[in-house]
């Protein structure tokens, strides 16, 4: 029998359902040495915390997120709530001695995302931070092709992430999901939010960035704020491109904006190297196309991998061959490979730690956005 697992969860939005999704559904499809158990829902709203509390099985509910943290039987702490509140609920919890799984990105900033992983690091609590993307199994295995030497020497690195969801000057700043618009809440826009995972990926894949020369914009200028009702100065990137180098001699170019009408969540990446070329498409998650020089040339071409195989990452825990899974899957492997490695004593990727890499770039692109210079990545 598995050891029970005692999750308090701060947060119902949209992550919220992502990772209580993900704790019921893990330990039906993999055999994990814990058994998370759903005891403890937070929210500032009590008719919406009781609620998301009922849905989703939590035993109890509060609105202060400080019982989770004073509550003894609580094992991991998982936040999911708006970016300027995570550090001050992770330090409160690593000082606990809680596990922590924590939405992306880290922190607001460099600054308090360093204190957190002194903090974590200092209480020998497992820490994860929720890059989901990486558990795409297609995107796991362009890890392993670009481990096992397929791509040869890598040239190019290509992502953007693409949405259109904040055209409308009516969107407001704050309150509900729109947190997302307030500089305050937010700590910044699209490079927090979407570029963030795209950096992520791309160190996992191709190793660090030491240099970035980036542009942004803010379309539009004011907004209504939902919790005061005002037009307020929008703070955040609306949208931001930026260059790279690579440690390894290759050369990175990202593009993210909230204003590519057509596009809700494009996230796609495309890979360079000598031999081979990888490219994928989260409008088509189940794929990864593939190039390489080295076939016979009368049969040379891109190929479009589905990634349903048994030997494919994570795929031998899901259907058949053939039948693919989806974004919500992504969160139950990232709970699996976290329960699997707290019981072996092991790290779970993305730690704090690489997670307060990914917050270092994407400090050096605003940075540069503002300086209009070249900047070299501070770790
Ligand atoms: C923003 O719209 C958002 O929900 C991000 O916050 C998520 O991290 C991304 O996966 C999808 O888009």
């Amino acid at each position: 029998m598995a050891k029970k697992l005692n999750i308090g969860i701060i947060g119902y939005g949209f992550m919220g359902r992502t990772h209580s999704n993900a704790y019921c559904k893990a330990p039906h499809f993999f055999d994990l040495p814990y058994e998370p158990v759903l005891k403890l829902a937070c929210g500032l709203e009590e008719d919406k915390a009781k609620a998301f509390a009922e849905r989703w099985g939590y035993q109890s509910y509060t609105t202060d997120w400080h019982k989770v943290i004073e509550d003894d039987k609580i094992d991991v702490v998982d936040i999911c709530v708006p970016n300027n509140l995570h550090a001050e609920i992770a330090l409160a919890a690593a000082k606990a001695g809680k596990a922590i799984c924590c939405e992306k990105p880290l922190a607001l900033n460099t600054t308090q995302a360093q204190k957190m992983v002194e903090a974590v690091e200092k209480a020998g609590v497992p820490n994860l931070v929720s890059f989901n993307y990486r558990r795409v199994p297609a995107v796991t295995l362009a890890k392993q092709l670009i481990d096992e030497g397929r791509l040869g020497k890598i040239f190019h690195y290509r992502a953007n992430f693409l949405q259109d969801w904040t055209i409308s000057s009516q969107v407001p700043q704050g309150g509900m999901a729109t947190w997302r618009l307030d500089v305050k809440a937010a700590g910044s826009g699209v490079t927090g939010d979407l570029l963030a995972h795209c950096i992520d990926t791309a160190m996992w894949h191709n190793g660090p960035i030491t240099s970035v020369c980036a542009m942004t914009e803010t379309f539009i200028k004011e907004r209504r704020h939902a919790e005061t009702g005002k037009l307020e100065p929008v703070g955040i990137d609306d949208a931001c491109t930026f260059f790279c180098h690579f440690d390894n001699g290759s050369l990175g170019n990202f593009e993210s904006t909230r204003y590519a009408r057509g596009h809700k969540a494009l996230y796609t990446f495309e890979i360079n190297g000598e031999h081979a070329s990888i490219a994928w498409d989260l409008h088509d998650l189940h794929r990864l196309s593939y190039f390489d020089h080295r076939d016979d040339s009368i049969v040379r071409g891109w190929r479009s991998v589905h990634v349903t195989d048994g030997d494919m990452p994570y795929m031998d825990k899901w259907w058949v061959p053939g039948l693919q899974i989806g974004y919500e899957h992504t969160f139950v492997h990232q709970v699996a490979d976290f329960l699997e490695n707290m019981a072996a004593g092991k790290p779970t990727s993305p730690t704090f730690r690489e997670a307060l890499a990914t917050q270092s770039v994407c400090d050096a692109v605003l940075t540069s956005a503002n300086n209009k210079k070249w900047e070299t990545v501070k770790y």
